[in-house]
């Protein structure tokens, strides 16, 4: 146990509203409240409105984050002093004056299948020719359709209840989601199928939890890495490394895998374009210690196989709306 000197202060905790947030930011709070019984933790919910936005210079914010912003004006405003994120939802590159404090451990990281009751016992190997298939993630769209061109794909939004009840109500015959989302909301019994990293790489930070605070609250930061968990923290680092060198935002059809065995860290990644037709793939392996050059060396081998004209294809069609 770690203790701080100062006389206990209160942590004011900034979480989004939503069900998995709160899920997530009161996880850690019992987490931190184990190893700091005398420091008072307390969670301010936040807007997820754009509207505060207006008071505040955009540069300060950049242009992704659509999860983070408002938790991270609070940050830069002193109303919270930390925010818990989803790490997959956290840009690469955070405001000015905040910083990534802590990667909790990761829950595991790879992609679900959960079927329709009708195909229940079935795999994705097994679905008929047209079957309709739930994702609105890019990533997952390109994978699944180099796999199985036979499917018919199709956009899914909101919420996991949302989305389970559109499942349930026969609109899909099958969602694909994040094992550890369903798993933090207690919904790990209607995963049908794990995808396996030859099928899906899961997205950069997937199943793991970021803290964001300001990069000035040494205390904070020092009482934050009590619950960091290393092995985690390496693999992430060289996941978002990888991720930021390809100038890659939250929504483009990289995927990443990572292991760990002994002081080594591998690190696969793959760039795909959205119809899944074009692929490049590559894997390095060096120091845990080096992720971050890992991910860079990464990059850089992806780029060489092709893939900074994949993605310039990809920001195109995005940008023309397509
Ligand atoms: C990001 C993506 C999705 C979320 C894109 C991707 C999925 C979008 C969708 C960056 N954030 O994965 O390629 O399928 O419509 C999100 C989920 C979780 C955090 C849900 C999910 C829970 C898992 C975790 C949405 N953000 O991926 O099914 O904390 O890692």
């Amino acid at each position: 146990m770690t203790s701080v000197s100062s006389p206990a202060r209160t942590i004011r905790i900034g979480s989004r509203k939503s069900q998995l947030a709160l899920v997530q930011t009161y996880w850690v709070k019992e987490q931190l409240q184990k190893s700091y019984p005398d420091i008072n933790f307390e969670v301010h919910t936040m807007s997820t409105q754009g509207d505060k936005i207006l008071d505040v210079a955009l540069a300060k914010i950049g242009d992704k984050g659509l999860f983070t912003k408002e938790l991270e004006l609070g940050m830069i405003n002193q109303e919270v002093d930390f925010a818990v994120h989803s790490l997959k939802d956290l840009p690469t590159n955070l405001p000015e004056g905040l910083t990534l404090a802590t990667i909790t451990e990761r829950e595991n990281p790879a992609d679900a299948v959960v079927f329709h009751e009708k195909y229940k016992g079935q795999t994705l190997e097994t679905l008929p020719e047209g079957a309709v298939i739930g994702t609105s993630s890019l990533r997952r769209l390109a994978q699944l359709r180099h796999k199985f061109p036979h499917f018919n794909f199709k956009d899914v939004r909101g919420n996991l209840n949302t989305r389970m009840a559109k499942l349930d109500a026969g609109e899909y015959d099958a969602l694909i989601l994040a094992v550890a989302g369903l798993e933090r909301l207690g919904m790990g019994d209607r995963i049908h199928q794990i995808l396996s990293a030859e099928v899906s790489l899961h997205a950069v930070g997937q199943g793991a939890l970021g803290i964001e605070c300001r990069a000035d609250d040494a205390e904070l930061i020092t009482i934050l890495k009590a619950i960091e968990h290393t092995q985690t923290r390496d693999r992430c680092l060289a996941e978002r490394s990888f991720l930021r060198s390809l100038e890659g935002g939250c929504q483009v059809p990289i995927g990443v895998n990572t292991e760990i065995s002994g002081d080594n860290l591998t690190l696969t990644g793959i760039v795909a374009s959205v119809d899944g037709q074009q692929m490049v793939k590559n894997t390095v392996t060096g120091l845990a210690k080096d992720a971050e050059k890992l991910g860079i060396e990464l990059a850089t081998n992806l780029r060489q196989q092709g893939a900074t004209e994949i993605l310039e294809k990809i920001f195109t069609e995005i940008q023309r709306g397509s």
